[in-house]
């Protein structure tokens, strides 16, 4: 069986630790900004280890979408390669689990519907996408 790897930044690791412990019933929102959060759980594309991010919480009807924001940072999240190697995730979101598959949104049309939703959701997002040169790469989890 893979082993968890935890994030390697405390308060990451530290939310991952309180939400999944708690079973979705703690630790659920980003911080002071009260917004929720899901946590992804995937295989590492490298290391072949569990990863445990938490993303905020996009939803498109039963779908998530999964913003590479990384806080508008100059590089991409590890986890946008992670999930171009390997499709299949959990999503958790608060006490539910769900097995999904991810797609990576390339059509601009679909991009920038699923942008308006996570920015209305995350208004943050719209910021880091100013901070940064590089493309904020997004996902769509759908149900397997
Ligand atoms: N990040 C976002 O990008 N978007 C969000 O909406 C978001 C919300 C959010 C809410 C709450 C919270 O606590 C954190 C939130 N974050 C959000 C931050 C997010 O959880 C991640 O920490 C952040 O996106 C950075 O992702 P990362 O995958 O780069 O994580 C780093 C810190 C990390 O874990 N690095 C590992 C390490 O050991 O350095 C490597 C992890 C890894 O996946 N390794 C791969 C492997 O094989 O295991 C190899 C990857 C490769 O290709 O090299």
């Amino acid at each position: 069986m893979a082993v968890y790897m935890p994030s390697p930044r405390e308060w990451v690791r530290n939310q991952v630790a309180l939400y999944e412990g708690s079973g979705g019933t703690e630790g659920l929102t980003l911080r002071d900004t009260g917004l929720p959060v899901v946590i992804v759980t995937n295989r590492g594309n490298k290391t072949g280890a569990i990863r445990k991010t938490p993303l905020m919480r996009v939803v498109d009807g039963a779908n998530y979408v999964l913003v590479g924001s990384k806080g508008g940072a100059p590089e991409n999240p590890e986890w946008v390669y992670n999930l171009r190697a390997d499709q299949d995730v959990e999503i958790r979101d608060k006490a539910e689990v769900f097995k999904m598959r991810v797609r990576e949104i390339v059509d601009e049309a679909e991009l920038d519907r699923l942008w308006e939703i996570a920015i209305e959701a995350y208004p943050p997002y719209a910021d880091y996408k100013l901070k940064t040169a590089r493309t904020i790469h997004v996902f769509l989890a759908e149900p397997i």
